[in-house]
């Protein structure tokens, strides 16, 4: 079975949002090292952006009807998923947030082994973050979540935080693989060209900071614009907030209210991510929570020094005081002060930015991570079979 060619299908959330990220940037890596990647969802995974060798693409079509007042999604993408692994023999799905795609996978694989000519079909589930921490904890979402990862022929976790906060909540006795997320440093670099571009918004004296989220509550948005209110006052300085979200017009109006809205710019979705995070200083994620923190990890690929908070996964990442800094939820102060003390010295500044990707590379890079998740599906196939 080593080194065998996979055909494996890919679940995610297809639109904004660090789950879908990652299930998209695996199938791209795994694809690239030869695997037959299917990914089916409801639409094409966002930085999903040609076609690539490899890869296919099945669009999950829900039918509406006047009775429906909440399509049945998860009934469709079962279906769809069961068809995909028939047609083209997949050898396991591997999903991607618990809600509600392993329960899809679980179904599709039972479908599977009742109807002639009744194969098994093994999936594994990677959870992320808000499928536990948030969702799972919902009384009407937990008891089927919980049924559908032991279901689960493997389930694989994002960070160790999240591996134990699973264990701890969902009484889990499956065992759960901690499979960090990953970058591709060679796609994540200070290129001199992407980091050029910063006179797009910035003067030659002035600092970039940035922000990258889905603006929900929980990235705790309107931290990041008291702290650069702080930082602004010390350091000529511009804001980028990079995404969209429920929070954004609430941000919009505090840099209004503060008369800093001209240092402000919110870019909204972006597709080149890398390009912007290259031409920053500093990334400010003061989360609630976050279970792993991939944005502070593509900026640290790209010599972005992270200033975040001790929140979940993220210690994990960060190494406080060498390649980034950590701060307790909602203590804006410290954070402005760890920005202030950092932009206002060149050569710390440059020398945390190479630690930073250091770190990156150290532990993070695709080099060391997609060989954990080959292996992995390599031993729920032997055990499945
Ligand atoms: O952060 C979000 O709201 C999006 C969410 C998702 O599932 O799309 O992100 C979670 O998964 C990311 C990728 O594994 C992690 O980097 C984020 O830390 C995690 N978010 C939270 O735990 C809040």
């Amino acid at each position: 079975m080593a080194g065998a060619r996979l055909k494996i299908g890919i679940t995610c959330y297809p639109t904004y949002g660090g789950s879908g990220v990652v299930a998209t940037e695996l199938g791209l890596e795994l694809a690239r090292r030869d695997h037959e990647i299917h990914f089916i969802s409801y639409s094409q995974p966002i930085r999903l952006t040609g076609p690539e060798p490899n890869i296919h693409y099945h669009e999950v079509e829900v039918t509406r009807y006047p009775l429906f007042e909440y399509p049945p999604y998860d009934l469709a993408l079962a279906t769809r998923m069961a068809e995909v692994s028939q047609l083209y023999e997949l050898d396991l799905l591997h999903v991607h947030y618990a809600i509600p795609h392993s329960v899809s996978a679980m179904l599709a694989k039972q479908m599977l082994a009742a109807t002639p000519p009744r194969r098994n079909l093994p999936f594994v589930t990677t959870l992320h973050g808000t499928d536990i921490t948030l969702v799972g904890l919902d009384r009407s979402y937990l008891p089927i979540t919980r049924f559908s990862i032991e279901q689960s022929d493997g389930v694989t976790a994002i960070s160790q935080y999240l591996r134990d906060r699973t264990v701890k909540i969902f009484d889990i006795k499956n065992k759960i693989e901690v499979i960090p997320n990953f970058v591709n440093c060679d796609d994540y670099m200070r290129k001199p060209e992407w980091h050029d571009q910063r006179h797009e918004y910035a003067a030659d004296d002035q600092r970039i900071l940035v922000h990258l989220s889905n603006f929900r509550p929980v990235k705790r948005v309107m931290d990041v614009i008291e702290i650069f209110d702080r930082v602004r006052k010390k350091i000529p300085s511009k804001l980028l907030l990079i995404g969209d979200g429920p929070d954004r017009s609430q941000a919009e109006w505090l840099a209004v209210q503060k008369g800093i809205h001209d240092h402000v710019m919110f870019l909204g979705k972006q597709d080149q991510i890398r390009e912007k995070l290259a031409m920053a200083d500093v990334m400010l994620l003061p989360s609630e929570l976050e279970s792993f923190g991939l944005a502070a990890l593509e900026a640290m690929a790209c010599e972005v020094v992270p200033i975040a908070t001790r929140a979940g996964g993220l210690p994990e990442v960060v190494e406080h005081g060498v390649t980034g800094f950590l701060a307790d939820v909602g203590d804006v102060e410290t954070m402005a002060r760890y920005a202030i003390e950092l932009l206002s010295d060149d050569s710390r500044l440059r020398q945390m930015g190479k630690q930073a990707r250091a770190g990156a590379q150290a532990k993070f890079c695709t080099s060391r991570i997609i060989p954990l998740y080959e292996d992995f599906y390599r031993r729920v196939l032997e055990r499945s079979s």
